[in-house]
């Protein structure tokens, strides 16, 4: 549906129902006649039992709970400890994203690069219909229609999701801004939506039951970046279902950015305040299990005092330059999605704060009481719970046959708006302004705690090369590195290497870059343990990566960047020794010399691609690691 091409019409006939009368879901909300004729188009391939163009009210979100109550996908938690919460297991086949079955097809396979499962568009076009057809009998199709950003932002993108999967509607009414006002601007022309198709892949034929947790062996997860198309099948989980996440404000919002100027990134997005009420905004990308959410939710240590930290968002960044040649960004979800094992009043109050009402859980472990538990939420776990697969757990069975009581990838669905440290700004039309991009990631050895790129080129070099160690042994060796250029290699939604080349554009748009600083806040000494405290601590850090942005800190000059003293960091009330910091921010010649022939893996992958500045970057690296001619 082009902006252009759609003609205006009348409003519907549906805004007139009375209060007492119930809406009829089946009327059209919107006139638009491009939108009416995909909706008719793809109910005629999916053929559905009924269609519900869904408003985004209240009621429609409880009558949806409900009804998926009453068909034992949802189960409400105790209303008094866990007020408008509910709880979902999903099918133990359908628990995480499925990056073998994400495709990218764009019409040549080298402009989805060899980072990207690419499929010819026609004879992927040609698979889905056969996929597609008749695959909602017996269900109802939603059209659900959301806003990414702020409803009317000029920031913001819109899409309309059909769906057959109501836990995905109501998902997405926390995760995006939905119904009757993103219809309006449909209806306005306010923007080209992108079409979203979603199907469970699980038809119901001939009154066959239902089970609670619908979904098919068969996944795709497709993407078609020319056309800013998006079609899923086979599940209902997360970033597979949620179209408006990871499939449209990543992969299709990177092509989006490339072509129009901007930058689709998987960051979060935090504000700094100073005790005189100074703020300054950063944004920050990390591979997984890093502990992003928690860093974009960061509570001060007792001894930064006036000092606060408010979270924009805490998994993706639009980022635009602004009139004045700065750089802006806007939070484009309105929920977070958030990992639940590990998450706690010790590692995120914030966090846990969020949760406490209106939220979805999925996967996690149900208590005796009718609440939630998942490892890592409490010291003492619960005598008894049931488990994500429905089965009876115990610390006893635990310690037996190493159960999980929630499945790793357990998840909060919670609004944004109930987070205690939510910017006051964080719905802003234009966006926040941006001093600082943060690159980071789990490294036992060889990078320091933080150090500063020289400059905007050495900065993207620096996110480029970025990765974590494994830790997990089923993917691979423990301890090799797994490179994740920022953070992006699963969501870049065409070739990283023109991804990088986008990047080193971006400067000639800006009068001011933010200054690029890395951070890890893993490594570990001799004995195998963390070197730094992390968490509150990384306070310490991130004033001193303001005070660097805001060129009032001392740094030193070193072969890999800039990196502080030992007197440029506040210590306030934590112990910490001068000798352990040195330990911590040590450079290592050898150990970087092994680093840079690392960097050489990706690139060799991406070397057509490439822009000019990432040879440049890591060949001027290599010579300031030779050793100082006598
Ligand atoms: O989220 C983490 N952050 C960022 C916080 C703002 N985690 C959890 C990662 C998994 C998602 C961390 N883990 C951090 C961290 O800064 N640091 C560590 C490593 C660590 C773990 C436990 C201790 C110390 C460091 N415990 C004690 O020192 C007692
Ligand atoms: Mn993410």
């Amino acid at each position: 549906m082009s902006k252009t091409e759609s003609k205006k019409t009348a409003a519907p006939v549906a805004a007139k129902v009375t209060k007492h009368e119930r809406r009829d879901p089946s009327q059209p909300l919107s006139g638009n006649q491009h939108l009416l004729r995909w909706v008719e188009k793809m109910a005629h391939l999916t053929k559905p039992a009924a269609i519900h163009w869904v408003d985004g009210s209240k009621e429609e979100y409880d009558e949806l709970c409900q009804k998926m109550v009453d068909a034992g996908t949802f189960t409400r938690l105790n209303h008094k400890a866990w007020p408008g919460c509910f709880y979902a297991r999903s099918d133990s086949s359908d628990v995480a994203r499925v990056e073998d079955r994400t495709f990218i097809c764009s019409l040549s396979k080298d402009s989805a690069g060899p980072t990207n499962n690419w499929e010819d568009p026609y004879v992927m076009r040609k698979k889905l219909k056969s996929l597609f057809n008749g695959a909602m009998q017996g269900r109802t199709m939603y059209v659900l229609p959301y806003s990414m950003g702020p409803i009317g932002s000029p920031m913001s993108q819109i899409g309309v999701q059909l769906t057959d999967s109501p836990y995905v509607v109501v998902s997405t009414r926390t995760m995006a801004r939905i119904g009757l006002p993103v219809f309006k601007l449909i209806d306005q022309d306010f923007k080209r939506v992108v079409p979203c198709m979603h199907s469970v892949g699980m038809p119901l034929v001939h009154g066959q039951a239902d089970v609670t947790w619908p979904c098919n062996k068969e996944k795709y997860i497709v993407h078609f970046p020319e056309t800013r198309e998006i079609w899923s099948y086979g599940s209902g989980y997360g970033g597979n279902a949620l179209l408006g996440k990871k499939c449209f404000a990543l992969r299709i919002a990177s092509n989006m950015a490339r072509d129009e100027g901007w930058m689709a990134e998987h960051m979060l997005i935090l504000g700094v305040e100073s005790p005189d009420g100074e703020k300054t905004y950063v944004a920050a990308a990390f591979p997984s299990a890093c502990g992003k959410t928690n860093l974009a939710m960061l509570v001060p240590p007792k001894s930064f005092k006036g000092w606060k930290v408010w979270t924009v968002g805490d998994d993706i960044a639009w980022i635009r330059p602004d009139k004045n040649g700065h750089l802006r960004a806007i939070n484009p979800e309105a929920g977070f999605f958030g990992v639940a094992p590990g998450t706690s009043m010790k590692t995120n109050p914030n966090a846990m704060a969020a949760l406490r009402k209106n939220t979805i859980f999925t996967n996690v472990a149900l208590t005796p009481e009718g609440g939630v538990w998942w490892e890592g939420m409490t010291d003492v776990p619960p005598a008894e719970c049931t488990d994500w697969q429905g089965n009876k757990w115990t610390p006893a069975i635990a310690q037996e046959t190493g159960a999980k009581a929630a499945h790793p990838n357990a998840r909060f669905t919670a609004p944004a708006n109930q987070c205690p440290t939510i910017d006051p700004n964080w719905e802003d039309p234009h966006g926040v302004p941006l001093s600082a991009i943060i690159f980071g990631g789990r490294r036992a050895t060889t990078i320091p705690l933080v150090y500063q790129a020289f400059n905007w080129s050495s900065g993207v070099y620096m996110g480029a090369t970025m990765g974590s160690e494994m830790t997990a042994a089923a993917a691979g060796t423990i301890g090799k590195v797994r490179r994740d250029p920022m953070a992006m290699l699963p969501f870049c939604g065409y070739h990283m290497g023109d991804y990088f080349r986008h990047w080193i554009k971006m400067q000639r748009s800006l009068k001011e870059t933010p200054r690029i600083f890395h951070v890890n806040w893993f490594r570990k000494d001799k004995e195998g343990k963390f070197l730094w405290p992390g968490f509150s601590e990384n306070m310490r850090i991130l004033k001193w990566i303001v005070d660097r942005a805001r060129v009032r800190a001392h740094a030193s000059e070193t072969p890999i960047g800039w990196m502080p003293r030992y007197e440029d960091i506040e210590w306030k009330g934590l112990p910490f020794s001068a000798e352990k910091f040195e330990e911590l921010q040590s450079f290592d010649t050898k150990g970087w010399r092994s680093e840079v022939i690392g960097h050489e893996e990706l690139f060799l992958d991406l070397h057509d691609h490439l822009p000019p500045e990432m040879i440049y970057e890591r060949e001027l690296l290599i010579c300031r690691l030779q050793p100082a001619e006598k």
